[in-house]
């Protein structure tokens, strides 16, 4: 597994835009320490981006993607944002709504308006017990594990380099009082699915900040000690993970709680960074103004919160509009909670580090494009044997991703069998669609029981990831 364990919100080249703000505002500045004070009231940021960037910070929101054909959504999206998540658009159910077919038109048209506009973005989700498509109904155990590490590997692999963080796992911890996981299809695949996830995603995309995201997390609790374990031993153990998504939405019921600088603090102290995720409060006027207030403040005090992002951008782009949750009303204006949102931006805080030191194997600098091999000529033709695989590989330093496709000759398939020498140092990590025997050197592929028939002259996929280098020569096929 690549062991490129630091990420920072710096490790994405910086947006132009918030660049300049950065650049611009430099002699307005005062460092004491690690702390920014603001010196002169000349420099303050008159967007939430510009401000946020003062100290290094992005300030998001959360955007449906059918939404950019409104001009007023867009104006207030591209004056004030320096980051976008997508809303629902790179969910399971979005971008993979049958086996292994892939449909990237809408979340690309997200990832294509913030490189237009020098905004981030923040991927959300690859693995989440909601809004899967139908077809993972049906499956469980290897099967399911195998189809979430495959999409995990295919939807990080399309935007490698594009995206600033990803929501690797979302939502995977209870509700109530047990402060262990949530009962699902993927939790049932077995406790590790959460750390695999999280190794597909590293090794798809090197680059990117991985994060876990979830909601009722933003104090201490149960839940919160819960998620708290899980990083602890993750970064005992060298699992990928970067950083933790605190969704924050608030409620009058479920308020900012007291302790949420204290408990950001604590993540941040196993290693993590730490953001904010979908923040939105119910409420208007000043005592939600004061809220927003309290959560930027809190943000701002701890150097490795690096963002916060906002649920949307009006009332009435909300998923609980009734809660007038968010900084603009339905006509677009400013609400008094913007005033004190930009207000505690600019009051200052600490900035975030730039980069963070590299425990192993520094990152690289630029993101190398994805490489994708031909499929060898060498292949035998399918119609002298039973069948023929190809294998296409995606790869960079340090790992790759391959994929193989099967034919079956003119018989048809029921059941096969693709051999494959790995270069030495090479070792396969995950394989979806299919069962291996051996990691490193001569490897063998089967088919799982879904996949076996393959009909004369049809083809099935199946793919694995790896460390080192991908399969360079032939791979051969046969019958069980
Ligand atoms: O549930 C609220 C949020 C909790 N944290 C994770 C977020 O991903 C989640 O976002 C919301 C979206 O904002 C909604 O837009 O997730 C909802 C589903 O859990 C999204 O709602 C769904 C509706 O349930 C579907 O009926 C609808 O087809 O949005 C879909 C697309 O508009």
């Amino acid at each position: 597994m690549n062991q490129v364990s630091a990420r920072s919100s710096g490790r994405r080249t910086t947006p132009p835009r918030l660049r300049a703000a950065l650049a611009s505002i430099t002699t307005g500045l005062v460092a004491v320490g690690t702390t920014v004070v603001l010196a002169a009231s000349a420099s303050a940021g008159t967007t939430l981006g510009a401000a946020a960037a003062e100290t290094g910070r992005y300030f998001g929101t959360a955007v449906a993607v059918n939404r950019l054909s409104d001009s007023g959504y867009v104006g207030i999206l591209n004056r004030e944002f320096t980051s976008v998540t997508a809303d629902n658009e790179m969910k399971w159910d979005a971008t993979e709504p049958s086996p292994n077919q892939f449909t990237y038109t809408s979340g690309d048209k997200l990832v294509s308006h913030a490189e237009a506009n020098g905004m981030r973005v923040r991927g959300h989700a690859l693995a989440w017990h909601q809004q899967q498509p139908r077809w993972t109904a049906v499956l469980s155990g290897t099967a399911l594990r195998n189809a979430m590490l495959n999409h995990v590997t295919q939807v990080a692999t399309h935007y490698r380099g594009r995206i600033h963080a990803w929501n690797v796992v979302n939502e995977a911890f209870a509700d109530g009082g047990s402060g262990g996981r949530r009962d699902s299809n993927l939790q049932r695949t077995g406790d590790d699915w959460i750390e695999a996830a999280f190794r597909a995603a590293r090794a798809a995309d090197p680059g990117a900040t991985l994060c876990y995201n979830d909601y009722y997390i933003e104090g201490q609790n149960p839940k919160s000690n819960g998620v708290y374990a899980m990083v602890r031993d993750f970064k005992a153990r060298g699992v990928p993970i970067d950083c933790v998504g605190f969704q924050s939405h608030f409620t009058a019921q479920s308020p900012v709680p007291a302790d949420y600088q204290a408990n950001l603090q604590r993540f941040v102290d196993l290693g993590v960074e730490v953001q904010i995720t979908e923040l939105d409060i119910e409420g208007s006027g000043s005592s939600q103004a004061a809220s927003y207030s309290r959560v930027v403040r809190a943000c701002l005090a701890i150097s490795r919160c690096t963002g916060i992002t906002v649920s949307g951008i009006r009332d009435t782009d909300s998923w609980r509009s009734s809660a007038t949750p968010l900084l603009f009303d339905g006509n677009g204006t400013k609400k008094p909670a913007y005033a004190s949102t930009l207000d505690a931006l600019n009051a200052g805080g600490t900035t975030v580090p730039p980069t963070t030191p590299s425990t192993t194997t520094p990152p690289p600098t630029t993101t190398p494009p994805p490489t994708t091999t031909p499929p060898p000529t060498t292949t035998p033709p399918p119609g002298d044997g039973d069948c023929a695989a190809s294998v296409s590989v995606n790869s960079w330093s340090g790992g790759f991703v391959a994929t193989v496709k099967v034919t079956a000759g003119p018989a048809g398939l029921d059941g096969w069998v693709v051999d494959l020498t790995l270069p030495s140092g090479a070792t396969v990590t995950a394989v979806w669609s299919a069962q291996n025997t051996g990691t490193s050197g001569d490897v063998s592929f089967r088919n799982l029981g879904y996949n076996s028939a393959v009909g004369a002259g049809a083809g099935t996929e199946f793919g694995f990831q790896g460390t080192g280098n991908g399969p360079t020569g032939a791979a051969t096929c046969a019958r069980p």
